[in-house]
């Protein structure tokens, strides 16, 4: 079994219900087991700064699933939730972003498939709820925590669990 790290984005709808739902078809879909869940944060948006605020959060989870099929069964949970990358810009308004952070140990460095994700040091909306989970892993030779002391949080709200 794989120990996976899964950021969760999003802007547009439900995106709280919508992250509930996707959960439990990621442990579904993968028949992966929940090994934690962050809060849900509001986040700035980072990259397109003229739209909604995120949502963001993330989970760990363990899978037997090789790293590829695992992406491929992410796109496909992303497109049951709405999802259609036709129809988006970069960084632009999403129903949901499922970025797999890391898987294990394991380096790849394709296109459609780079891990740990390349971007990740840059996000405090990843390194935020990141922390929550898991601050003492090593992604890349670098400690979670410390990652995230090195960024700016600035208008990052934790929002309450919901019931
Ligand atoms: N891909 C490569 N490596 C990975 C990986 N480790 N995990 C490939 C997931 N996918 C990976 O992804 C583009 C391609 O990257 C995929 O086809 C996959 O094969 P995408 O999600 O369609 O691309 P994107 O989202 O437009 O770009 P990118 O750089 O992945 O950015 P994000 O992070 O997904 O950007 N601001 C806030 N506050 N919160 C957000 O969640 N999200 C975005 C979206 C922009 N700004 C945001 C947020
Ligand atoms: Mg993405």
């Amino acid at each position: 079994m794989a120990s996976v790290l899964i950021a969760l984005g999003g802007n547009v709808g439900d995106v709280r219900e919508t992250f509930r739902k996707a959960v439990a078809n990621i442990c579904g879909m993968t028949q992966a087991a929940l090994i934690a869940r962050s809060s849900d944060h509001v986040t700035p948006p980072w990259g397109e700064e003229k739209q909604d605020r995120f949502i963001n959060a993330c989970i760990e989870i363990e899978t037997a699933l090789d790293p590829h099929a695992l992406l491929f069964t992410l796109h496909k949970i992303e497109k049951k939730f709405g999802r259609d990358r036709t129809k988006e810009t970069r960084w632009g308004p999403r129903t949901l972003d499922l970025d797999i952070i890391a898987y294990d140990d394991v380096k790849l460095d394709k296109p459609e498939l780079t891990l740990p994700h390349p971007r990740l040091f840059e996000r405090a909306f990843v390194l935020v709820p990141l922390a929550e989970i898991a601050p003492y892993r090593v992604i890349g030779g670098r400690k979670v925590a410390d990652a995230l002391a090195a960024v700016s949080t600035a208008g990052i709200e934790r929002l309450p669990d919901v019931g």
